[in-house]
């Protein structure tokens, strides 16, 4: 069975950026009724409780038919959330250094170009979906709860929700506006542990 991972900062932690009222709702009610679901739909094919879950969002096809689009959505919502949490700190912000830094500089130019064609890309996400860094360091984009592993692609070393709920209570209908603030909580340690794993 699959439970809420607690957050590794209070609610409140991220401030200005994003408000206590979102982190709340959007951990304990939409992260939570992904988990449920997910659980619940297991139930229904229980000799798929063994694996894992990454394993499960990269052969949707060898699930059963009745319950594979509830396990796209809803173990892909908990997968996304899940990094998400970890993708932001209270301590983030900024940019990164190391190897990271200098990989990101000899792909997009300089950072500030690698931010803006992020957050283009994000902005562009029709509907509701998310934004993703992929360990090569392009960027890509998935409906829905959909991610890169569904297509056979490496876990990203980074992502953005772009759905309205992660938003909305603090920007209204401003995307952009939440995407800008978005950065000063990306928690650039993170990402580069990732890289760094990724690229051995
Ligand atoms: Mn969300």
């Amino acid at each position: 069975m699959y439970t809420l991972p607690d957050l590794d900062y209070n609610y409140d932690a991220l401030g200005k950026y994003i408000s206590k009222d979102i982190m709340e709702l959007h951990h304990s009610k939409h992260h939570q009724t992904y988990i449920d679901k997910l659980n619940a739909a297991l139930e229904k094919a229980p000799e798929f409780k063994q694996k894992s879950l990454e394993d499960l969002l990269r052969d949707l096809d060898g699930l059963p038919k009745e319950v594979r689009t509830v396990v796209r959505n809803n173990g892909g919502g908990h997968y996304n959330h899940t990094q998400f949490w970890k993708w932001m700190s209270p301590d983030g912000g900024g940019e990164p250094s190391g190897e990271l830094a200098d990989a990101l500089k000899a792909k997009y130019g300089d950072f500030q170009k690698f931010v803006d064609e992020f957050s283009a890309q994000a902005a562009a996400v029709f509907g509701s979906g998310w934004a993703w860094l992929m360990p090569d360091l392009s960027i890509n984009t998935s409906p829905n709860q959909d991610n890169p592993l569904n297509t056979g692609q490496p876990e990203p070393i980074l992502g953005l929700d772009v759905w309205e709920h992660a938003y909305y209570l603090d920007y209204k209908n401003k995307r952009p506006d939440y995407i800008k603030a978005w950065w000063n909580v990306v928690n650039w340690h993170d990402v580069a542990e990732r890289f760094a794993k990724s690229s051995k």
